[in-house]
């Protein structure tokens, strides 16, 4: 793995190899002073981050960047690395080993820095600043932060409307048992390893179960393509949710389900795997790269916490487009 130190002067960190780290620590005591006024922890876990209104927090934000060109910088190469050509994903080394709070700071600077922090503005539940992703049982989000088993190769929000652009997976505490690594996914690598009939049909729009919406009748489903391989190169597929949709529809054709089953063991293949370590925000563009996690053993006295972050981007575009 290659570590990219973050370099006032690189401007081409699109060689490194897959997956790209930078290491963030020289700039946060640049960039602490200015995030520190965006309010407080409100204890442990999955609390409200800000004590301000996530319209509050935009401005102090956007205060910051309007008059430091370091913040602005650092947006400038993170858009570089996650729509170039290799290093579509990135690591980013918080200081934050024993500081939560500012590894959480450091997820909303780098969400206003590429764009919208999606899930700060859920309407469902204001002011629901990240998902956490933790064994433990939470009566407010139902996901996967309710089981430690492994999740195969997927992207985030792939059966709703609204397409996320970036994920951010900030590690809050990991776990020391086996396991809890998260897969990286270079999903244009596998999509290419597939026949040219293969990608043909992955190219047409597939049904997906909605994983917020268990109501959703299957007319309502979201249809859109699984892969299509074009400059910008583009993704969206979680396993269980196509193949839930394909049988609810009646779909569900032998060529079909045999092209997920190839589609998916190419993912697993073209997968590394990263154990994120306290501190570190791993941040994926989630339009090319897939991603997953390997089952690990809960321990609630000292459980893993992952928390997850979604962000649009901000120009409604792919800035990718050109990159190459
Ligand atoms: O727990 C993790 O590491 C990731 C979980 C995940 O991918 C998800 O919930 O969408
Ligand atoms: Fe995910």
């Amino acid at each position: 793995m290659t570590t990219l130190f973050f370099d006032r002067s690189a401007r081409e960190p699109v060689t490194a190899s897959f997956p790209a780290r930078i290491d963030f620590r020289p700039y946060l005591n640049i960039i602490a002073p200015r995030i520190a006024r965006l309010g407080v922890s409100k204890g442990p876990g999955w609390m409200p981050l800000v004590d301000e209104t996530p319209a509050e927090a935009d401005r102090i934000i956007g205060a910051a960047f309007a008059n430091d060109s370091t913040l602005w910088e650092i947006g400038e190469l993170l858009k570089i690395v996650l729509w170039g050509r290799c290093g579509a994903v990135i690591a980013i080394l918080g200081d934050a080993n024993d500081d939560p709070v500012m590894l959480r700071k450091l997820q909303l600077l780098v969400g206003y820095a590429l764009g919208t922090n999606a899930n700060l503005y859920s309407e469902d539940q204001p002011h629901r600043a990240l998902f956490e992703l933790t064994p433990r049982p939470d009566v407010r989000y139902g996901g996967n932060g309710e089981n430690a088993s492994s999740i195969g190769p997927h992207t985030d929000g792939s059966g709703v409307g609204v397409l996320i652009d970036i994920l951010g997976l900030g590690c809050i505490h990991q776990t020391e048992s086996p396991g809890g690594q998260t897969l990286i996914i270079d999903a244009l690598r596998a999509v290419l390893s597939l026949t040219t009939y293969e990608r043909a049909l992955l190219s047409e729009p597939w049904p997906r179960t909605n994983p917020y919406d268990a109501q959703t009748p299957t007319s309502a489903f979201v249809r859109r393509p699984i892969a299509v391989v074009r400059d910008p190169f583009e993704f969206s597929f979680h396993g269980q949710r196509v193949r839930q949709a394909l049988d609810r529809c009646g779909e569900a054709t032998w060529e079909r389900l045999q092209t997920l089953a190839n589609l998916d063991a190419a993912l697993w293949r073209h997968s590394t795997p990263v154990k994120l370590q306290t501190g570190e925000l791993l941040l994926l563009n989630n339009r090319r790269v897939a991603h997953g996690r390997v089952g690990f053993v809960h321990d609630s006295a000292n459980p893993r916490r992952i928390e997850r972050q979604w962000i649009k981007w901000r120009w409604n575009e792919d800035p990718g487009r050109g990159v190459s």
